[in-house]
């Protein structure tokens, strides 16, 4: 947890920016897996809520009161049968004054000002609900069906929170660099472990254990597979096999729930052959080139079509492409290759405020997404850069089977890929790697004191056995 003048300052940030009603804010609930007592395993906050009451507990709602200036911390104490289990935690009261909120209540007394505001017709200000349990408890609160629930939701909250989040403060980035630390810890434990004949379940759960035991947990199921070219391919039994390549992307949370997300290619041989050093390269010059473009002012579609050019102008040299580069990048044909986006917002979720809606986090009135064509449609961040965010850098090539067979049989893009050559490389799988960047004053930098190994030569001396 930070201060609870953090806390308490971002509240008073916020009521200015929302000017009036009543804002509420639903921590999560306890998730069960199989059984009500049995729960997915760490409780995971609510991040908007976390943002705000820093109170990492079930069952809590915060509620804020702009016209009349009244902050409350809503929840249950727990009973004496809990504290048999669970132990003794601290009451509802403790945890508002930790965070600098005057009031606390029972969960009855959300219903009472619920009511109160709507007989009133005073504007509630909620956020768009993902879980199944808080859309029930906002229909019982204020009678809106869960289908109605996300457009119901308060645009100037979405917009205020989007707002504050995206910019990372010092203190923020400190916990973002140790996240960074236990994701390096990860990525070099996988690298050294890959080699022929140990599964991915057995490496990625080698992972699972680090983000455990030094963090909160994984900031999201690691992908773990030499299908490099299946994006979220889970780890599977399969043995790693000689001559294939390794994709392991992967990032820890720390304990106050802030996430790294880094992605390695390794050779399960140790050395990367011919063929994949060359797409390797290209990956690797695609990741380097947003380094020395991503400053503040410069709009990140720009850097995801600058990476898209490159990356065609390099694959027509091999001869995977052809035909005129802007055309053929306005056509989206590289998409064949990189079906994603350059990268993602990144903070206290992976995949930062994704539950506000990407259109609401990545895009303004200025840029807007293209969710038509195929690829572009991937790309879950356009707008401007700004001093604070936290961006992932993360370009990936990847040869998939289905995809060439469907392009080539409906003539897609033909004038622009090779598909003789293309035919040769549908064994090869995918190669993608992925760091962490924070947009400085006049320019980025990597968040993470180390790096993981990712030039070819370092990647292959590092895991040399
Ligand atoms: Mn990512």
């Amino acid at each position: 947890m930070f201060s609870k003048e953090t806390y308490a300052r971002r509240r008073a940030e916020l009521k200015k920016l929302v000017k009036s009603g009543i804002i509420v804010l639903f921590g999560n609930n306890e998730s069960p897996a199989n059984f009500p007592n049995n729960g997915y395993h760490p409780f995971r906050q609510d991040s908007s809520f976390l943002y705000y009451f820093g109170q990492n507990r079930s069952g809590l709602v915060g509620v804020i009161d702009i016209d009349n200036d009244v902050e409350t911390l809503i929840g249950d104490d727990i009973s004496i049968d809990d504290i048999v289990w669970y132990g003794a935690v601290d009451s509802v009261h403790d945890m508002a004054l930790q965070i600098g909120v005057a009031n606390s209540a029972p969960m009855k007394a959300l219903t009472t000002i619920c009511h109160d505001a709507m007989r009133d017709k005073r504007k509630l200000h909620f956020l768009p609900p993902y879980r199944s349990d808080i859309k029930i408890q906002i229909f019982d609160l204020l009678g809106i069906h869960p289908n109605q629930q996300k457009e119901s939701a308060s645009m100037p909250l979405i917009q205020a929170v989007v707002k504050m989040r995206s910019t990372k403060t010092a203190e923020e980035i400190e916990e973002l660099e140790r996240a960074a630390a236990i994701g390096y810890k990860m990525h070099t434990t996988a690298m050294k472990m890959c080699r022929p004949g140990v599964t991915e379940k057995e490496i990625a759960g080698v992972l699972d254990g680090i983000a455990n035991g030094m963090g909160a947990m994984v900031s999201f199921p690691t992908i773990l597979s030499q299908h490099g070219e299946i994006q979220h391919g889970s780890p599977s039994m399969a043995k790693l096999q000689e001559g294939r390549l390794m994709l392991c992307d992967a990032g820890a949370e720390t304990i106050n729930n802030y996430c790294s997300d880094n992605t390695r290619t390794t050779p399960v041989s140790g050395r990367y052959d011919q063929r994949q050093l060359e797409i390797y390269s290209i990956v690797e010059e695609c990741h380097d080139y947003v380094l020395t473009v991503a400053k503040p002012g410069v709009k990140w579609w720009d850097v995801h079509f600058g990476v898209c050019r490159l990356m065609t102008e390099r694959l027509k040299e091999l001869g995977l492409m052809k035909g005129d580069t802007d055309e053929a990048v306005a056509a989206g044909a590289h998409a064949m290759f990189m079906v994603h986006g350059l990268g993602h917002m990144m903070g206290m979720d992976v995949h930062d405020m994704e539950n506000l809606d990407q259109i609401n986090v990545g895009f303004d009135e200025e840029v807007r997404p293209n969710l038509e064509q195929f690829g572009t449609n991937c790309l879950r961040m356009g707008r401007r850069l700004e001093e604070g965010f936290v961006v992932t850098d993360e370009p990936g090539i990847y040869f998939i089977p289905a995809l060439i067979d469907e392009w080539k049989a409906s003539g897609h893009c033909k004038e622009f890929i090779n598909f003789d050559k293309l035919e040769t490389y549908k064994d090869f799988g995918g190669i993608r790697l992925e760091d962490d960047l924070l947009i400085t004053a006049d320019g980025c930098r990597f968040i993470g004191k180390d790096r993981i190994p990712y030039h070819p030569k370092d990647v292959e001396e590092f895991i040399a056995r």
